[in-house]
């Protein structure tokens, strides 16, 4: 089944997956495949969870369709904290210390012990990628709620490569043991090295196509595509395509030592 893209029912072709699932290494997750999941705190929403422990990750991360009217009742609390970005339409979001409407690229960072609860007031579906994840603290620093929109952040470029850019959705603080990004390849723009950390990645493509080195195989990958990345998997892409740009917003950990 495939809800995303309408492919209900018999096909023409063979069965085939450009999904890849590698645990405890890396893991693609093409939107035909995807199933809708019953989670509960969601009403009249389709969600689908992405990435999870299952995979090897120490995060889960949701792509979420709220029908208008659709609502969560709680994301995050208990020591867990929260991310959610708008990817389409607009949203009213909540947690204990403030409320907004979020349109397309906005966002919420909400700290571990203060859930966002959201309705999608509007007639228009609204699509997100939500993230939680376990908080680690850090003696005599905090996290703290953020809000904002990436059409009002500062694009920076990447690691000196003028046709590659990149948004820091978190401020760069000991308080936050996380942070979200989006980085953007213009046709020809890569990586200028083969990253090998200890980080984990959680990938949505927002636009455009790559060419993606995951552990060693090079692999094309698109818009609507999911990508997990375990530590130390090594990583690095070219965009490819005519115009548009390659994007992807991914989440990755940050400001903690190892725990031995
Ligand atoms: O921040 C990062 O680690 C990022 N450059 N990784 C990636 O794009 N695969
Ligand atoms: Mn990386």
């Amino acid at each position: 089944m495939g809800y995303l893209n309408d492919q209900l029912g018999y096909r023409e072709e063979l069965l085939m997956t450009r999904s890849v699932i590698k645990k405890e290494n890396y893991v693609i997750l093409e939107p035909d495949g995807l199933v809708k999941n019953i989670v509960p705190g969601y009403d009249d929403c389709d969600v689908t969870i992405l990435g999870s422990p299952a995979m090897g990750a120490s995060f889960a991360d949701y792509l979420v369709t709220a029908h208008a009217g659709g609502s969560n009742t709680g994301i995050g609390g208990e020591g867990i904290e929260s991310f959610l970005y708008v990817m389409e339409g607009s949203l009213v979001v909540k947690n204990n210390d403030t409320e907004a409407e979020l349109k397309a690229g906005g966002y919420i960072y909400s700290p571990a012990d203060n859930p966002i609860t959201f309705e999608n007031k509007s007639k228009e579906d609204a699509k997100l990628y939500v993230y939680r994840r376990r908080y680690e603290k850090l003696d005599g620093y905090e996290a703290y709620t953020v809000v904002g929109n990436t059409n009002d952040l500062p694009w920076v470029e990447y690691e000196g490569m003028e046709n590659c850019h990149i948004v820091d959705f978190l401020p760069k603080e000991l308080g936050f043991d996380m942070n979200m990004h989006i980085l953007s390849f213009k046709p020809g723009a890569s990586h200028g090295y083969i990253e090998t950390h200890i980080q984990e990645h959680g990938m949505y493509f927002l636009s455009g196509k790559g060419m993606y080195r995951m552990d060693d195989e090079w692999i094309p990958i698109k818009k609507g595509d999911y990508v997990f990345m375990d530590a130390y998997c090594p990583q690095a892409c070219y965009g490819v395509g005519k115009d548009e740009e390659f994007a992807y917003i991914y989440s990755k950990d940050c400001n903690r030592d190892v725990q031995l």
